[in-house]
């Protein structure tokens, strides 16, 4: 779907629980040291804002009175696969039961957590969710969104109650959303019946999910920057029917990207070839026109020739490193895909730890213990290593969300004509970093990446200010929010 039009013109939306949407004045000049462009790291550049977008850019001149002063500027970075409603139980299913713990075992906790949320606790959570994300630099998220019915499994009088408190959230956090409403209808390949903890996700047809679909998009209007999306959840929820008329709805209706989850768990691979004698990539490959509107989430494991094969089609490959590890679903092998040309993003997942920086490293970490090699994902031709995984996640993530202008994808990154998503980062901590590591921008992307610093001070969305010296405006009223929800969820 193209972008909700201008902020300007639409109400402000409001949640069921009040809140209203986070409006800080817009900012307008702006100057930094040091800013990262499309084009490299430039000094002493003044953007200009305007309705939410960069409107100009210069590099090498003087600050003008009244431009607001930062020492580095950078883009801020997508998060693109969040399901918000897991950050509620993030820490709590780390001990083992009798027996061996798994994937499996976590998604039966999980189930059982997700099926006791009231919309009100889903808002709070997601709200809490979507501040730490801020707060770590992220300014776009793609809400994964299944959570859909009533707790017994009935439906909301609307089809949409659910998503629009995810969309409450978002307005009263400022962050950017990509709503990406989940199909999902079957519990395992070959169509077999979805299970009671599965109750609130399950659509009867595609038919019933349209009008999800619609509903979402009434839920979206006044969100400014809003994007839809469509997500069949898997190979495993989905048959090839539904997912083809996903596919038109997707082209028809939306014009957003397609998410699906597709090679997690090698069970989930085995189970596949045993349905069709094919792995799941191949499969999707074979029987979906993939392409650049498509983001596959942890294409975990994949054989070379489907690594090839999805690197040129132009999708997008989801990795979520702290949940795929917390999960045990394996190492994703970056380095073959990267050298194909695959494009790839970031995403939190489960929540269990919202932090950008901490995604990216853990990234390169993986392909350090499986390579016994350093530096992994750094440039062939030699380079940093932080700024090849910024770099990276930001050209993926901003493809596999889409926030498209007039049906064009809007320009990615520090760019005239993208959105002010913007991240600053500490003056006084940037200091400490030069003084070891001199003045070189990369310098402090590695520091951020790879030494846990919290560098991040200011984070702009769509031009208007959501942190400021690493806090969120509203960081205390949404923890509160949060900590009733999970007290209350904590007492059923
Ligand atoms: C999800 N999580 O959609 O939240 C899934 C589990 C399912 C991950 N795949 C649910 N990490 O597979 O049904
Ligand atoms: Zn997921």
């Amino acid at each position: 779907m193209q972008e909700t039009a201008d902020a300007m013109t639409m109400p402000i939306l409001t949640s069921a629980s009040g809140a209203a949407a986070l409006s800080p004045a817009p900012t307008s000049n702006l100057h930094a040291a040091r800013a990262l462009l499309p084009q490299g790291w430039r000094r002493d550049v003044r953007l200009l804002l305007q309705d939410g977008r960069i409107a100009s850019i210069e590099a090498g001149v003087a600050a003008q009175p009244g431009d607001e002063r930062h020492a580095l500027l950078l883009p801020g970075l997508p998060n693109l696969h969040s399901h918000a409603h897991q950050r509620g139980m993030a820490g709590l299913a780390e001990r083992r039961g009798a027996g061996e713990d798994s994937f499996w075992s976590w998604r039966d906790a999980m189930y059982r957590f997700a099926l006791a949320m009231t919309p009100t606790q889903l808002e709070a959570i997601a709200a809490q969710a979507y501040v730490e994300m801020l707060e770590a630099g992220f300014t776009r998220v793609g809400e994964f969104h299944y959570l859909h019915h009533d707790i017994d499994g009935s439906r909301y009088a609307n089809p949409a109650e659910m998503a629009a408190r995810v969309a409450a959230a978002a307005s009263a956090t400022g962050i950017a959303l990509t709503l990406l409403p989940v199909y999902y209808a079957h519990g395992g390949f070959g169509g077999t019946p979805t299970g009671p903890a599965q109750r609130r996700f399950v659509h009867r047809d595609v038919a019933d999910y349209a009008r999800l679909l619609d509903a979402s998009r009434a839920a979206l209007a006044g969100l400014p920057g809003a994007v839809l999306g469509v997500a069949p959840h898997s190979l495993r929820a989905v048959d090839p029917q539904a997912l083809a008329a996903l596919v038109e709805l997707g082209a028809g209706s939306a014009d957003g990207p397609l998410h699906i989850h597709i090679a997690e768990q090698t069970r989930e691979v085995d189970d596949c070839i045993a349905w069709c004698g094919a792995p799941p990539v191949q499969w999707l490959l074979d029987h979906a026109p993939v392409d650049a509107r498509w983001c596959l989430v942890h294409a975990t494991h994949m054989q070379p020739q489907e690594a090839r094969r999805v690197a040129a089609s132009g999708a997008v490959v989801g990795l979520c490193p702290i949940t795929e590890a917390n999960l045990g679903d394996g190492i994703f092998d970056a380095p073959s895909y990267v050298d194909a040309g695959g494009a790839w993003g970031i995403g939190s997942d489960s929540n269990v730890q919202i932090a950008a920086a901490d995604e990216l490293r853990l990234l390169e970490y993986s392909q350090r213990l499986a390579q016994r090699a350093r530096n992994v994902l750094a440039p062939a031709q030699g380079g940093s290593s932080g700024r090849a995984l910024f770099d990276a996640a930001l050209r993926g993530g901003h493809a596999a969300l889409q926030a498209q202008q007039s049906k064009q994808a809007a320009p990615c990154g520090l760019a005239v004509g993208a959105a002010a998503d913007m991240v600053s980062f500490d003056a006084a901590l940037l200091e400490r970093i030069a003084a070891a590591a001199g003045d070189d921008g990369d310098a402090v992307l590695d520091a951020w990446i790879y030494t846990g610093v919290r560098l991040v001070d200011s984070v702009w969305v769509g031009g208007r200010r959501c942190v400021e010296g690493g806090r969120h405006l509203r960081r205390d009223a949404v923890a509160h929010d949060f900590e009733a929800a999970l007290r209350t969820l904590g007492a059923r």
